[in-house]
């Protein structure tokens, strides 16, 4: 009897709950490269590559771990399109009599694992991926009952579970669970930063660049100066640099933006966390042990793993939690469509300028770039938050539904209404010019408010709070606003509206909305 085991694209782990305890000589591994994984979003051409390079990469692994591996290339003859086509032609090729998979990372794709067995006629066997730290079942018995379920008390939770950084005592190590007030330092752009490590293409990863640009020659996205990791060991190596070099400061300068630095004391470790290649409880340990060791400082060692076991196994269970339907959830009733130089970078409001040319190039901005300079902008003019949260899906390299969504639609957009994050995230230019130096060398000047040099983050801002009062004046973090903004004056409020709606009037609508994409 063949057991036929389909590996997607980010479940590049030797480990997967799929292919444990299975007979390899009856067992068929099959990943597939499909179009439709490829076009359902305009993706970033770098992020394909890293993906299906990474795929083949492990294909590899799997095979010297004693797998059979059925592995079917974009470019085959046939045009595979779809993993349900493709797995129904393996069945065949395989007379397979059993199909065992782990869920998928989103609703779109668990649906086509659900639909198999009925489809196939065969059983198949759905196991819960389990390199999360949480399962579905925990992540809901901690939110039930909960008004307000706050990632800090769940953290808490999973920190308890682990062990993470807490005394023999059952303490949190230090005595505080959260040192992250310690992690707001500005930087000076001639601090050292170290350089994260670069991974020249091999023989496959070139073959997938020419692929990509052949076959996706109307998608966006820098596929030279290739420095990715594509296999576990490089991967390792990535994470060894970033714990010697970059962890120690890490948290000191989380929020911090510099021109030119893309990575400063960031990890870049997402992409293959999300893809499998990682394994984000063995890095959490890793970091415990350094800071055991006296090498990494505790609030560098907490902030870094609270975004791990904190951050992104909450975000995680809100997804699941919140059903298929959250991604049409719009609490602000914004449609506006993006401005088309999210996919050029050609604008003058120089923090757009640098966070969406980086993001071009490398597929990667840190949290702040996202969360404070993109994400802030597309919320202030009021744009559409499922066409934002595909914009995210497409650009970055860590993309993926399940963990991009509830940082887009939920913390950056408040598309949910306040689920994820108790208040919208935006500001005027005084944070970004507190946290970056962008502002130096603008040609908008972060202090004023109105006229033809006033940034316009600043009359963005209040008109922002002012159309939304309705909605947001009785929320207790922001109710202060609404204060500062009474104090004004009506001339003032009037000019700041007149303002802002002068440079809404100049941004134009890019022809990506959500309706146009194929298949969403
Ligand atoms: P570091 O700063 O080094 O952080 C360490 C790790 O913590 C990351 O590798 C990641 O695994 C985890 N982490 C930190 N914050 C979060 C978070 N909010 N949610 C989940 N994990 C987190 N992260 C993604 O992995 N994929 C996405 O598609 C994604 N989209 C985002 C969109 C927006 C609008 C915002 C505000 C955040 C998004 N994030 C996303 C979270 C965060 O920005 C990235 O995880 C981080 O920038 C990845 O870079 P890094 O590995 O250098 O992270
Ligand atoms: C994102 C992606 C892309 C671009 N291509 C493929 C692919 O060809 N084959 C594959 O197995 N997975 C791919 N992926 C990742 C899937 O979209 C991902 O596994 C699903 O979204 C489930 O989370
Ligand atoms: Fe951005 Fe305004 Fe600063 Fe210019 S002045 S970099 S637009 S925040």
């Amino acid at each position: 009897m063949t057991i036929l085991v389909p590996v997607l694209g980010d479940q590049l782990s030797l480990g997967l709950s799929s292919l444990r305890d299975q007979d390899r000589a009856r067992t068929v591994v099959l990943m597939m490269e499909v179009a439709d994984e490829a076009r359902y979003v305009r993706h970033h051409r770098r992020k394909l590559a890293y993906i299906l390079s990474a795929m083949r990469h492990h294909a590899g692994a799997l095979r010297a771990d004693g797998w059979t591996v059925d592995y079917v290339r974009l470019d085959a003859p046939h045009a595979p399109s779809g993993f349900t086509a493709e797995l129904g032609l393996a069945i065949e090729r395989h007379a397979a009599e059993r199909i065992v998979v782990t869920e998928a990372g989103e609703w779109r794709v668990q649906a086509m694992l659900e639909s198999w067995e009925a489809r196939f006629g065969i059983p198949v066997e759905i196991r819960p991926d389990d390199r999360f730290i949480a399962s579905h079942a925990e992540f809901e018995a901690w939110a039930e009952g909960r008004d307000n379920p706050v990632m800090e008390f769940f953290y808490r939770e999973q920190r308890r579970k682990t062990g993470l950084l807490m005394t023999a005592a059952g303490r949190p190590e230090g005595g505080r669970w959260n040192y992250d007030k310690e992690n707001r330092k500005a930087v000076a752009a001639d601090l050292f930063m170290p350089d994260p490590p670069r991974f020249p293409p091999d023989e496959i990863t070139q073959d997938v660049i020419r692929l990509v640009r052949t076959r996706f020659q109307e998608l966006d996205g820098n596929l030279d100066e290739w420095d990715l990791a594509v296999t576990r060991a490089d991967a390792l190596k990535a994470q060894a640099a970033f714990l010697d070099e970059a962890l120690p400061s890490f948290g000191d300068y989380q929020d911090a933006m510099v021109t030119g630095a893309h990575r400063m004391w960031h990890s870049l470790l997402s992409p293959y966390i999300n893809s499998g290649l990682l394994d984000p409880l063995e890095l959490c340990r890793e970091v415990e042990r350094r800071y055991r060791a006296g090498q990494v400082p505790l609030n560098a060692a907490e902030g870094f793993i609270r975004q791990i076991i904190g951050w992104r196994e909450y975000m995680r269970g809100i997804y699941w939690l919140a059903g298929p339907d959250y991604i049409d959830r719009n609490a602000l009733g914004h449609v506006r469509r993006l401005p088309s130089f999210y996919w050029t970078g050609e604008t003058d409001l120089n923090c757009l300028r640098q966070c969406l040319t980086q993001t071009w190039v490398y597929a990667y901005a840190h949290h702040i770039q996202r969360l404070m300079v993109t994400g802030n902008f597309a919320l202030l003019i009021g744009a559409d938050p499922k066409a934002v949260h595909l914009w995210y899906m497409e650009v970055y390299l860590d993309a993926y539904e399940w963990v991009t969504l509830p940082n887009t639609l939920g913390m950056s957009q408040f598309g949910d209404g306040g689920l994820v994050g108790t208040k919208p995230y935006v500001s005027t230019a005084a944070y970004i010019n507190r946290m970056s130096d962008y502002c130096g060398a603008c040609r908008y000047d972060p202090a004023q408010r109105v006229g033809p040099d006033a940034c316009p983050f600043n009359s963005l801002y209040w008109h922002f709070f002012d159309r939304h009062r309705a909605l947001l004046e009785s929320n207790p973090r922001v109710r202060n606003m609404y204060r500062s903004w009474d104090r004004f004056g009506d001339d003032t409020k009037a000019a700041v509206r007149a303002q802002a709606d002068a440079f809404l009037a100049t941004l134009d609508e890019a022809p990506y909305g959500p309706e146009a994409r194929p298949g969403i």
